[in-house]
């Protein structure tokens, strides 16, 4: 496998949760060359495990969230590029993009809607802990994907509560409704009547580029 070193060098920087060591991880992978794509699945796939050893009580929420802040800063410098010829053409698509209401969680939300913004989708990311209304506002103003993020089997729930709200609007028929996060599958999406689900961001995008292709 290509970049071995780096990628498990990412890994265990992330895993320590300490920002400098994340930024100089960071820094030798793209100076080895390694495409931005592979270091933020690496350091998602990373930031996965932190959340095992939060649970299994080797982590605490000060790490995690100080290694939720070195993907932060390992997004803004590696999210300008991120490969795509985002400037070709006219834009695929609008998408409405949030984390739910009582949800804080917003890296998974954020890396999708860059990555949906690199290639070529118009993105309104509303954010973590979106009010259900304010979703249902901006499918009124007219988008053609509404992607909602949900990490908790507690916050789930409201993927569905948002269907029924856009249900009672009359304007669920008019859009792509997207659904992911850690606990969200395949089936969960079926189940509440999304259209679309994406177990990670490049996924995510290509489903929805193809059927903005019509694919
Ligand atoms: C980082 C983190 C935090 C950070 C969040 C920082 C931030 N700005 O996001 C902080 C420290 C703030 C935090 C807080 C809490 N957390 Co937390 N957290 C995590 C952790 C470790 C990692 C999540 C993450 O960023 N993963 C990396 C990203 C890249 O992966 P991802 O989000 O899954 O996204 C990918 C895909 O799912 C997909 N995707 C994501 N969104 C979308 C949306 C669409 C539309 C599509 C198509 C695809 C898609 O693409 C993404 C990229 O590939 C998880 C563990 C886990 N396994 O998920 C726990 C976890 C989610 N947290 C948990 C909990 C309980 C909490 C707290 C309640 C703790 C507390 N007592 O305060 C609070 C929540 C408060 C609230 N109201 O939300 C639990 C949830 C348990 C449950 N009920 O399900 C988890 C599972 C940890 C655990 N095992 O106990 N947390």
């Amino acid at each position: 496998m290509a970049f071995e070193n780096e990628s498990s060098m990412l890994h265990d920087a992330l895993v320590s949760c300490k920002v400098p060591e994340i930024q100089s991880a960071v820094e030798s992978a793209r100076s080895a060359g390694m495409p931005a794509n592979d270091i933020i699945n690496e350091l998602g796939s990373a930031m996965s495990d932190v959340g095992v050893m939060f649970e299994r009580g080797k982590l605490f929420l000060p790490h995690v969230l100080s290694a939720a802040n070195g993907m932060k800063k390992a997004m803004e410098v590696l999210g300008p590029e991120l490969s795509a010829d985002s400037g070709a053409g006219a834009a695929k698509g609008t998408v409405v993009m949030g984390t739910v209401e009582g949800d804080v969680h917003d890296i998974g939300k954020s890396i999708c809607s860059t990555m949906l913004q690199c290639a070529g989708f118009e993105v309104h990311d509303l954010g973590r802990d979106v009010p259900t209304p304010k979703f249902v506002e901006e499918v009124k103003g007219g988008c053609n994907f509404c992607g909602m993020s949900a990490l908790m089997t507690t916050t789930m729930t409201v993927q569905k509560t948002v269907i029924d709200e856009l249900v009672k609007a009359g304007v669920r028929d008019g859009v792509t409704v997207m659904v992911g996060g850690a606990p969200v599958t395949q089936a969960y999406c079926d189940k509440i009547g999304a259209d679309l689900y994406g177990e990670s961001a490049s996924e995510t995008t290509r489903k929805a580029s193809d059927l903005a292709a019509g694919a």
